[in-house]
């Protein structure tokens, strides 16, 4: 039997000091069935220091994520308050292993949902819709990892920054979607990448949340995972993702 709530601490400190730590994978594979239990065990540390849970973010849901780091499953991580980051304002490099941003589409709920649900009650429990940038973490050397380790770290998460709502009527299917890096362009894709449409990732969210026993809240942010592949962090860099239709969101690398 694997010791999950030790991994679940080696993964947290790793995330608390940006130290890089050995695939878990490398000594004890891990089922995902175990791997989302270790996430969960990882998180309840978070919580202990004071941060909340506010809300969650789907992965690996568009074909150029997956083969960026070749893993083929969608998963889920939560989303904390320490990992907020202010629209337009700083991120420090040095808090972290070797971040990386990439390009997303947001929910804010207003209704709970969880379990099985279709895109048209998905999409009523809406509050609004943003133009969102993820940064991610790995916490294995190499930002390389398998399955069940990418899931035990918390699917990478690491901070996230929200752009302006929009009401959820805005059609959200097919928006092309622009990350720049210091005002040069680095990626370009649609919201479309995204399991063909964003709302999917959410149908799929409620749906994976429901089997760790948990539920979409009003108040929630959902990640609808990235449209592109990501893009390595530096000091110095300013950030920006604008999204067709929905407006712009920024951050500064410091
Ligand atoms: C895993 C997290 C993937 C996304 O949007 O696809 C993710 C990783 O790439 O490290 O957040
Ligand atoms: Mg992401």
């Amino acid at each position: 039997m694997a010791d999950l709530p030790a991994i679940a601490e080696i993964l947290d400190e790793a995330a608390r000091t940006a130290n890089a730590v050995a695939q878990i994978s490398e000594t004890t594979p891990l089922t995902s069935d175990d791997a989302y239990r270790v996430q969960a065990l990882s998180l309840e540390r978070r919580y202990a220091r004071g941060e909340r849970r506010v809300g969650v973010k789907m992965g690996l849901t568009s074909r150029a994520k997956m083969a960026q780091v070749g893993v083929d499953d969608v998963v889920w991580g939560r989303l904390t308050s320490a990992m907020r980051i202010e629209e337009g304002g700083h991120l420090s490099r040095a808090a972290f292993v070797h971040p990386r941003i990439e390009p997303e589409i947001a929910f804010l709920m207003k209704a709970p949902l969880s379990g099985e649900v279709s895109a048209m009650e998905a999409l009523a429990a809406v509050e609004a819709v943003a133009p969102a940038l993820e940064v991610i973490d790995s916490r294995y050397h190499d930002f390389r990892f398998d399955l069940g380790d990418v899931i035990a770290d918390n699917a990478s998460s690491a901070g996230f920054v929200i752009g302006p709502p929009a009401p959820v009527s805005h059609d959200i299917a097919n928006l092309g979607m622009v990350l720049t890096v210091n005002g040069h362009v680095a990626e370009t894709g649609s919201s479309a990448a995204i399991m063909g449409h964003p709302l999917r990732a959410l149908v799929a969210a409620a749906r994976m949340v429901a089997t760790a026993g948990e539920e979409l809240r009003p108040g929630d942010i959902v990640l609808a995972g990235a449209a592109t592949a990501a893009v390595p962090l530096m000091p110095g860099q300013a950030i920006a993702l604008q999204v067709e239709g929905l407006g712009a969101v920024a951050v500064n690398i410091g």
